[in-house]
């Protein structure tokens, strides 16, 4: 269905496969959103949802005032939660810069916080041992040239084709498209090595009134990136959808664990929230439990591909209590099994596990890694034809030696035996050495 022999420029599948390594081992990242948003505290969309104007807007703007920002704070959680590497928002779709631009006045060294907070955070996460990511939004409802569509914020109180064209007088995505290249020129070039660019968009082409590749400027846009940091992954979220290199991985937004096993062979990275908005949302009721946020990164991994999980800072700039206690279950969690995570991905096609398990393979080590989503309450798991295959198995957690026996019911399958009573970790993990 999709030919894309049309090429940006001149990569190899090997020299692709050597750029993009560290992101492939490392499977999980930490996406932070923060804002003008965040004071608000109603979800990012905030502006969009309420059909506020920028004059309605421009409180969130004087009040903003992160006093408790302290990114080596964030980047110290974050490591200790097993991630690998960050994004943080530079601009979200309310056009507001958390980065010194030249090229707007609406930024956050004209806020109380006084400081370049992009800056502040690259060397807070660099020194933390973390790669680095921007996200940029392609969206931006402050930008006097950016032409109107169906996300922006005052569109959609009145929808007639009349109210389109008055809105849009005078606006030039032309000149918008230069902010963005400028902006982008100064995000690649005045931080160091920037290791993931993730631009957003939100509706296509496809919807009504959607924006598409040619109002981004897409191709002139990534080839600026690519010559800028030669080194950087982007996300595919221009809407290149015809070439072969428009886009380094795919990005499926807050999808089931369901889902994703359709995305096996492909390169994506899952992106998921804690509770549903990716701003700091003071009331949201819906965080995911322990074994949710668990089941993401497993599945995730199960089916070759990344997870990426958001924090939204509160308008002080600091991760809230339900968001720290997360990231501390993630960080028990990984502290004793990240092996079955890392440099890790789908098992050989022969590997089958009981019902609502999950099999992770690591390519570093070849072993298999049986995630115990229903752990037994008799202490028996079958393994469906692994009799003569497997020489050892253990827990992850404790090394522990786990008996193995060729099943009595079918000599093809082993029988592995557990303690009855479950280790102290929501989802235990055997490894299995093949023989
Ligand atoms: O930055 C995060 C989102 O704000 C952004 N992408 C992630 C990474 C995003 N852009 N577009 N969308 C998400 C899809 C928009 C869905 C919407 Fe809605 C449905 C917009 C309006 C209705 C969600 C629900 C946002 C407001 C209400």
């Amino acid at each position: 269905a999709f030919a894309q022999q049309k090429r940006i420029g001149n990569e190899t599948d090997a020299q692709k496969d050597k750029r993009m390594e560290w992101w492939q081992d490392g499977r999980f990242g930490m996406f932070i959103h923060f804002g003008l948003y965040s004071g608000a505290a109603r979800h990012e969309w905030v502006k969009h949802n309420e059909h506020l104007t920028n004059e309605e807007y421009q409180k969130y703007f004087d009040q903003f005032n992160p006093d408790l920002f302290d990114p080596v704070k964030w980047a110290k959680e974050a490591k200790a939660a097993g991630m690998k590497y960050a994004v943080m928002t530079t601009k979200h779709h309310e056009g507001f810069c958390l980065f010194d631009s030249k090229y707007t006045d609406y930024k956050a060294t004209n806020t109380h916080a006084k400081r370049d907070l992009v800056r502040e955070y690259v060397n807070a996460f660099r020194s933390q041992g973390l790669k680095v990511g921007f996200y940029y939004s392609l969206l931006d409802w402050h930008h006097p040239d950016y032409t109107m569509d169906d996300a922006h914020p005052l569109t959609q109180v009145d929808t007639t084709e009349a109210n389109y064209k008055r809105l849009n007088k005078g606006r030039d995505m032309a000149k918008y498209r230069q902010y963005m290249r400028n902006q982008i020129t100064e995000l690649l070039t005045n931080y160091g090595k920037i290791d993931v660019l993730w631009l957003d968009w939100s509706w296509d082409k496809g919807a009504k009134r959607g924006k598409g590749a040619d109002d981004w400027g897409a191709v002139e846009l990534l080839k600026l990136v690519r010559k800028l940091q030669p080194g950087i992954i982007v996300n595919n979220r221009l809407g290149l959808y015809d070439y072969k290199d428009g886009g380094d991985f795919e990005t499926p937004e807050q999808v089931g664990t369901d889902e994703l096993a359709k995305y096996k062979g492909r390169t994506w990275e899952t992106c998921q929230t804690f509770s549903g908005s990716w701003g700091y949302y003071r009331d949201e009721n819906s965080w995911k439990t322990h074994r949710q946020l668990l089941d993401l990164l497993i599945t995730s991994v199960s089916n070759g591909g990344n997870l990426i999980l958001n924090v939204g800072p509160t308008g002080r700039g600091e991760f809230d209590y339900r968001a720290t206690r997360a990231l501390d279950s993630l960080s028990y969690w990984m502290h004793a099994n990240n092996v079955a995570i890392y440099n890790c991905t789908y098992a050989p096609a022969a590997y089958k596990v009981p019902e609502g398990d999950k099999l992770t393979y690591s390519k570093v080590n070849g072993r298999l890694y049986v995630h115990l989503f229903n752990y037994p309450t008799n202490g028996k798991i079958t393994l469906p034809g692994y009799n003569g295959k497997i020489k050892y198995a253990q827990f992850l957690n404790d090394h522990s030696e786990l008996i193995l026996k060729a099943s009595a019911a079918n000599k093809d399958d082993l029988e592995l035996t557990v303690p009855l009573k479950k280790p102290p970790y929501e989802i235990p993990v055997v490894e299995l050495t093949l023989q």
